[in-house]
């Protein structure tokens, strides 16, 4: 009781002294290694038990260089516990705890030496130095804070403005696209009927052209039946309607490597395992690939060529050929012949054929559904280019620009820094490209991913990632870390691990004159 009592007065005489002159809380008695807000679970005057509750041992067992807690709470002050905490009160600057193995290992972690109190000289105290400079920075960082935020309140009131803009874009966007959407129906609605009627008008047109084209198979297939009969007759030397071997053999166009006679393996490429060939044999299996051949035998082929030329003129006159001149050409072609039609023409299709010989009433129909066509298509395009538009907004709408905008007006900003082999180009909020300073082309470091600082200080860190792929291994990713400063400016940009880039950029976007610039995880002194 007497000794508590005593305990009480030390804390009410340290506390007491303590708020009238500036001096080191090591005065409150209490073990070595151990915080002052430690220091009453200390008492010498009785049993210690350790912080997890497991064991209570002798206060004289308290630092006496042997671990007898498992969560290392009996040795502050020795390093017989692996997981123990050293307490330095560090007077003059800021306190720290250090893992009480660094105890009198012979190495200077604390500024106040206490750790090394095995060997009191090897570690000077340099405490009021290190605070002096500590309380200088802290002093210009909370000055360029202070600069920094009045620059932060500029871009505060500029992203707002920024983003309600967008909003106000945005709600503007969603009424154009409902108008632009219903154009584009009333333009299909139209685009449909007129459709209807073109396509009922060149119905006839359509049969027409298809007539022509059989009509123009058959006659091919007439032709291809009358020349290879025209050959077959001229092979069939004994005219009995089949061609033999023998009468091949005498025939240089099937004497295919050229030595002087038809062998059985080119009777075979031409007519198979068949002994005799009757004319039908002949015009579905050797006729196909004797055509090419007899048409490089010049002198064979080219008299039937001709022939068919002469054919096919006089067929020029029968009656589909009519049909095109008169009923396709139009009124105002009918000057033209033949010869003056581009040969082309032919293989148009009706349908985007202008002007191209349908009847007056027909090409109304068709320039008028061409039109509609062309009105739906900008209709379409119209809806198409606002629903872009919106969803770039929404996209940037959805972004984090901090929790008063303040990173608003950087999006789409771009920074350079360059060190000796590379130009990195930071364009904020979007993507981090690196460009060697020997040419080649850019290689993307990442885009723009996510906030990545840690609780509270969400927004000291900017994930760019998915860069391009690294030869044999991952994505390229960076990490930027943001800093106040009165410019956006990048510091430098580092590639810690390959592959993996870092960089360091200041702005007023992170200034805030609210938070002390004191090390926030300022322990007691
Ligand atoms: C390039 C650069 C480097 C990177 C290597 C990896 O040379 O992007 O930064 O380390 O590729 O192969």
């Amino acid at each position: 009781m007497i000794l508590s009592s005593y305990h009480r007065l030390m804390h009410l005489l340290a506390f007491i002294i303590c708020s009238f002159l500036i001096c080191a809380h090591s005065d409150v008695p209490r073990p070595r290694g151990v915080s002052l807000s430690k220091a009453s679970l200390y008492s010498p005057t009785k049993d210690f038990t350790c912080f997890d509750g497991t064991v209570t041992i002798p206060f004289s067992y308290v630092n006496d260089d042997y671990c007898d807690c498992f969560d290392g709470s009996d040795e502050p002050g020795t390093s017989a516990c692996l997981n123990g905490v050293f307490h330095c009160t560090n007077a003059g600057h800021r306190a720290q705890n250090i893992p009480s193995s660094r105890v009198n290992d012979g190495v200077c972690d604390c500024c106040d030496g206490t750790d090394e109190y095995a060997e009191p000289d090897s570690c000077p105290n340099t405490c009021e130095e290190l605070g002096r400079e500590a309380r200088a920075e802290a002093l210009r960082l909370s000055e360029l804070h202070k600069e920094g935020s009045q620059i932060r309140l500029e871009l505060i009131e500029k992203g707002n403005k920024r983003r309600n803009e967008m909003a106000e874009q945005l709600a503007q966007l969603e009424k154009d696209k409902s108008e632009a959407e219903t154009i584009k129906a009333e333009k299909e609605a139209i685009k449909n009927e007129l459709e209807e009627k073109e396509n009922e008008a060149l119905k006839v047109y359509r049969e027409a052209e298809e007539k022509e084209k059989q009509r123009k198979a058959e006659e091919e297939n007439q032709q291809t039946i009358k020349d290879a009969t025209e050959q077959f007759n001229r092979f069939d030397s004994n005219q009995d309607g089949q061609l033999s071997v023998e009468e091949i053999k005498v025939v240089n166009v099937f004497d295919k490597n050229k030595d002087g006679e038809v062998d059985q393996e080119e009777y075979q490429y031409f007519f198979g395992d068949s002994e005799n060939v009757n004319l039908e044999l002949f015009i579905s299996t050797a006729w196909p690939m004797l055509k090419p051949l007899l048409m490089m035998e010049q002198g064979m082929f080219k008299p039937a060529e001709e022939e068919h030329e002469s054919v096919r003129e006089t067929d020029a006159d029968d009656l589909s050929r009519e049909l095109e001149n008169e009923d396709l050409e139009g009124a105002e072609d009918e000057n033209m012949d033949d010869s003056e039609l581009p040969l082309e023409e032919d293989d148009h299709d009706l349908e985007q054929d202008h002007n191209k010989g349908y009847d007056e009433e027909t090409q109304k129909l068709v320039n008028e559904a061409t039109e509609a066509r062309r009105q739906f298509t900008d209709a379409e395009r119209a809806v198409r280019e606002i629903d872009s538009s919106i969803q770039n907004i929404q996209h940037n709408l959805e972004k984090d620009y901090g929790l008063q905008q303040e990173f608003a007006t950087l999006d789409g900003q771009c920074f350079e820094y360059e060190d000796k082999e590379y130009i990195y180009r930071l364009c904020m909020f979007q993507k981090i490209t690196q460009k060697s300073k020997n040419g080649g082309s850019e290689v993307g470091l990442g885009n723009w991913g996510e906030w990545g600082g840690e609780e509270n200080k969400k927004y000291s860190v900017m994930k760019y990632t998915n860069g391009v792929a690294c030869w044999n291994g991952p994505n390229r990713i960076t990490t930027v870390n943001i800093h106040c400063g009165l410019e956006t400016k990048i510091l430098s940009v580092t590639e810690p691990f390959r592959c993996e880039y870092k960089a360091e950029l200041t702005t007023p976007a992170a200034c805030d004159n609210n938070v002390s610039q004191a090390h926030s995880t300022h322990d007691e002194l």
